[in-house]
């Protein structure tokens, strides 16, 4: 479908704009209008360098709707990043969770129902609970919605929220629910960062439980193609997982980004466990390289580690105005 002129929400986040990046660098005669609320996890920097004339900036809530009149009827597609995005802050305080994950969505589909506007909305794995360390098996779109946290809660509502508007209302949806991303530009809040920049900063890294938890590994780069393939070539109605085979559980993480920081294997802190924590998550991706042919590309997850390091050692100016206030958050929980 054409695709020329569309709004991105949440594109001054870590996954938004690095797709706004590819967007840009790799579809040529698209207009990107970003729509973000600049929450603390925004920031404007993120989009330097993108040419004026291929994106506009809006600085406002997904949950305006009077906003969202003014600009959804000019755009051929709205493609939803925006969403308060860390379990831990759910954990601490679930109420702007519910409002943008939750209501927010909701205003956008009463949008996009208004002018019929392609809708694609950006969502999780974690929205099917977890599996167990010694289970074979793998999410597939068929697996049954058991979100754990607030946060994972908060996106299985949204996505029921926009399969009932498809099915109701017939709006022209499609889904993603991808595994964990890694990536430049994510913020120090998340596990990776979180652990490069304490490194940086002198500060031993942490590790909650017993640091057997299995995330499944994606570049975000690999994110962005995939949501682009889906956008342009998905099923109206279909739900799509994304993933790259990136199996590793979190102390086996650590020690690698330990082991090029030039540290020893244990240098860092066993931290209070995460309330609620999912065990394992795991992406079966064969639906979304069968029927739309996506392949990811950065498979190497050693590289894209190395890569992702250089990235916050060269970007201090970045990350270090914020570090102190999260270590400090993260102190008062015990972690
Ligand atoms: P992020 O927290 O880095 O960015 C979220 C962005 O949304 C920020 O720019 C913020 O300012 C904006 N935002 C928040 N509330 C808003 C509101 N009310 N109105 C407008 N803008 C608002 O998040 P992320 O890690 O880039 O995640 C982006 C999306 O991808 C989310 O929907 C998340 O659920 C999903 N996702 C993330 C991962 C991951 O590993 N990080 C994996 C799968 C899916
Ligand atoms: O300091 C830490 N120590 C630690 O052991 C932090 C911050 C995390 N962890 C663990 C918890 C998880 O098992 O590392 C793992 C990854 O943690 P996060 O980066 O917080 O990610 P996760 O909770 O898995 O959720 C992420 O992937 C799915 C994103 O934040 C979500 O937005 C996405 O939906």
């Amino acid at each position: 479908m054409a695709c020329s002129n569309i709004i991105v929400t949440g594109g001054a986040g870590f996954i938004g704009s690095n797709f706004v990046h590819w967007v840009v660098d790799n579809q040529p005669g698209v207009h990107v209008t970003v729509l973000d609320a600049l929450t603390y996890a925004g920031n404007k920097e993120n989009l330097a360098g993108i040419p004026e004339e291929r994106m506009t900036f809006v600085h406002g809530d997904i949950c305006d709707a009077a906003l969202l009149e003014g600009l959804v009827p000019d755009a051929d597609a709205i493609v939803h990043f925006a969403a308060e995005s860390h379990n831990d802050n759910s954990i601490a305080d679930p109420a702007p969770f519910i409002r943008t994950n939750v209501e927010g969505t909701f205003q956008l589909l009463e949008a996009a129902r208004k002018h019929g506007t392609r809708f694609h909305h950006i969502s999780t794995d974690e929205v099917y609970g977890d599996l167990a360390l010694d289970d074979p098996a793998r999410f597939t779109e068929e697996t049954p919605y058991h979100p754990s946290s607030p946060y994972s809660s908060s996106k299985a509502s949204s996505d029921l929220l926009v399969r009932a508007w498809h099915r109701t209302y017939g709006v022209p949806i499609t889904i993603s629910n991808c595994s964990n991303n890694y990536g430049p530009r994510q913020h120090i809040e998340k596990f990776i960062p979180r652990q490069i920049t304490n490194i940086l900063c002198g500060i031993r890294p942490k590790l909650y439980g017993d640091g057997q938890n299995v995330r499944d590994w994606i570049h975000t780069e690999d994110h962005s193609s995939a949501v682009w393939t889906i956008l342009t070539k998905g099923q109206l109605g279909e739900t799509y997982l994304i993933g790259a085979d990136g199996e590793r559980n979190n102390l086996d993480v650590l020690r690698a980004i330990l082991e090029r920081m030039g540290k020893e294997p244990d240098d860092f802190d066993w931290v209070r466990d995460r309330p609620g924590h999912d065990r394992r998550y795991a992406i079966d991706s064969a639906k979304l390289q069968r029927e739309l042919g996506w392949r990811p590309q950065h498979t190497d997850f050693s590289l894209g580690l190395d890569d992702t390091i250089r990235w916050y050692a060269d970007n201090e100016d970045w990350w270090r105005s914020a570090k102190d206030a999260v270590e400090a958050k993260y102190a008062a929980q015990g972690q």
